[in-house]
């Protein structure tokens, strides 16, 4: 699903980051930057060890926060590591999930990036409810699209039918 916002488009697609062929695809990462098990497990397989070998290069990042690394094995170029909320049910936990969304864009932005993949941040073992966390990261793009008018592509990749079913409906209600 494809929708145009300020020139750019914002596409739900249903599959595996890691075989996205962008400029960077987003890791959800954890503070210490290793490689753990969910998707951050599954982009450190694909990319090889030069990846986890960069990543404590660069030793640690803050939650919401985003780090920039190389690709590796990976289709895409890059990847942007950002560190989601671990799900406690407070109001800090959306504006930390936010500023993950924020954060990768800018960087992708400074890095004279085109396109971007992000997964689901937090909504598998940080325990953010899906529900909750697609209205986060959805609007947190479209304002960023809407303010500065790149990156010209972002992808949103689900990796379950029920997941892209739910942001595929939030979608829609942001875009009345
Ligand atoms: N492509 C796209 N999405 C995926 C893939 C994939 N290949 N694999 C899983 N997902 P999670 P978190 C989805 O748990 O909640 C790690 O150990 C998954 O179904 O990967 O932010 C890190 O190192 C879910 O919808 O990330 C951290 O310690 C979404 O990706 C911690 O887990 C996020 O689930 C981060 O937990």
């Amino acid at each position: 699903m494809d929708v145009k916002v300020n020139e750019c488009t914002l596409r739900l697609v249903k599959g595996d980051i890691t075989e996205r062929k962008v400029d960077a695809i987003v890791n959800a990462a954890n503070n210490k930057l290793l490689p753990g098990g969910g998707v951050c497990g599954a982009i450190h397989k694909a990319a090889g060890e030069g990846l986890a070998k960069e990543c404590a290069r660069i030793g640690f990042c803050e939650t919401g926060d985003a780090v920039i690394t190389k690709g590796y094995n990976l289709p895409a170029k890059y990847v942007i590591h950002t560190v989601g909320p671990v799900y406690s049910g407070s109001k800090r936990d959306a504006f930390l999930l936010s500023n993950c969304y924020k954060n990768s864009l800018k960087l992708a932005v400074k890095n004279s990036l085109n396109s971007i993949a992000f997964p689901s941040i937090s909504t598998g073992i940080f325990g953010y409810p899906v529900e909750k966390a697609s209205k986060v990261a959805l609007s947190t793009i479209v304002d960023f699209l809407k303010a500065n008018g790149k990156p010209s592509l972002v992808e949103m990749v689900l990796f379950s039918d029920s997941d892209f079913e739910v942001y595929r409906q939030v979608l829609e209600g942001l875009l009345k």
